[in-house]
């Protein structure tokens, strides 16, 4: 099999290639990654020892490009992970995330039009959803709850999703959707929530939480995230949408404070700064679906993984303090600095 992954330099794409390698060693994976400000080829070293990944640079939205990868490489199944994906950015300037997002999928679904393909699968995200009060903790996203979305981010993916339906049943393309919670883990990019409030405490600096810190995340462990779409792809069902989530839910205050017990810094960190304009109050998966139609189900609940998580973080200090020199101070002023 040939498997195209896009944006396989970021955060989950890079665990789901290194997922393959590892579960499907003869299966061929190609990676098309732009490297915006997220993709790190420091991340792929040691994908490129193997001689089944192939690294290609370029943009999903740059039709020529994709036409070409395709012609050459003979694809079966294209994984898209390629997208902006930070909310705030969105906040700030939603044009590149209608760029990417909305037009890079269409010219993926074009170009598997064009040149034939098994499985177009696209990694969508639980926000399409909207969200859900903090008061009825009996509620949960299901497949068929209607889309409802909050900021730029999730309008785009939102978008995205529709066009994939519409490809399946206007010109019968076979796909699959995936719509996931939040995920962390390793390779994860310090501007997201875990990440960042683990840099930032290991360097005794305020940890921002926004408004009360009481929204509530369902988080799961990447490689959960990389089994789910693996069995998507191939066994899932033409044509469906599966959510993935293990129900780890947590409040971003207890996520913080777990953060600051296990690596024993003071809750005095804490800062409550302005909230996100249209922040999610809960995000919440019921993902019975996937379980009963795949026998999906994860391996890690969020009390070990946090703590493998931040183990990761402190064994791999260059990878994420090369992160932090470049642009990012820039980004943490422009973003954090009047709040
Ligand atoms: P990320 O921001 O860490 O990585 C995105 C990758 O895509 C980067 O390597 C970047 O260089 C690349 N990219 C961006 N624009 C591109 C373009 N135009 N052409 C080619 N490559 C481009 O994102 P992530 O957190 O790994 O998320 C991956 C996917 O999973 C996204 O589609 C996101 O919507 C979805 N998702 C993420 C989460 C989460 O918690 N992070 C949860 C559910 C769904
Ligand atoms: O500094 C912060 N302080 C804070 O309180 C940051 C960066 C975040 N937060 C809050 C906002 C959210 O309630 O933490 C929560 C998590 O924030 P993010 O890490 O930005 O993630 P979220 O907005 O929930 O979106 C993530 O999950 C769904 C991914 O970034 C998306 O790509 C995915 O679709």
């Amino acid at each position: 099999m040939r498997i195209l992954v896009t944006g396989g330099a970021g955060f989950i794409g890079s665990n789901f290639v290194y997922y393959e390698l590892k579960n499907h060693p003869d299966d061929k994976i190609v990676c098309l990654d732009a490297l915006t400000y997220a993709g790190n080829l420091h991340t792929l070293e040691s994908a490129m020892q193997n001689d089944n990944f192939k690294f290609v640079k370029g943009d999903i939205a740059d039709r020529e490009a994709v036409y070409n990868l395709f012609e050459q490489e003979k694809i079966d199944i294209v994984v898209n992970f390629a997208a902006e994906s930070h909310v705030d950015r969105s906040v700030e300037n939603p044009e590149i995330f209608l760029k990417t997002n909305i037009i890079g999928t269409s010219v993926l679904l074009d170009a598997c039009r064009k040149y034939g393909i098994r499985r177009y699968h696209q990694v969508s995200t639980d926000e399409v959803y909207g969200d859900l009060p903090l008061d009825r903790t009996d509620l949960f996203f299901t497949e068929t709850t209607p889309i409802h979305t909050s900021s730029p981010y999730s309008s785009s993916k939102a978008a995205a999703d529709l066009l994939v339906q519409a490809y399946h049943r206007t010109y019968g393309l076979p796909i699959t959707i995936s719509r996931c919670s939040n995920n962390y883990g390793p390779y994860h990019f310090p501007e997201k929530l875990i990440p960042l409030m683990i840099s930032r405490a290991l360097a005794d600096e305020s940890l921002p939480v926004y408004g009360k810190g009481e929204n509530v995340r369902d988080w799961l462990y990447v490689e959960d995230h990389c089994s789910a779409i693996d069995l998507i792809i191939r066994k899932g069902k033409d044509g469906e949408v599966y959510n993935i989530g293990g129900h780890n839910e947590r409040t971003n205050l207890e996520v913080v404070k777990t953060i600051l017990k296990v690596l024993q810094k003071p809750e005095s960190l804490i800062t409550y700064v302005t909230d996100r304009p249209g922040h999610d109050l809960r995000y919440a998966i019921d993902p019975t679906k996937i379980h009963n139609e795949l026998g999906w189900l994860p391996t890690t609940k969020f009390d070990d993984g946090i703590k493998k998580t931040i183990k990761w973080y402190l064994d791999n200090k260059p990878w994420w303090e090369e992160i932090l020199k470049g642009d990012y101070q820039n980004y943490y002023e422009k973003m954090y600095g009047n709040r």
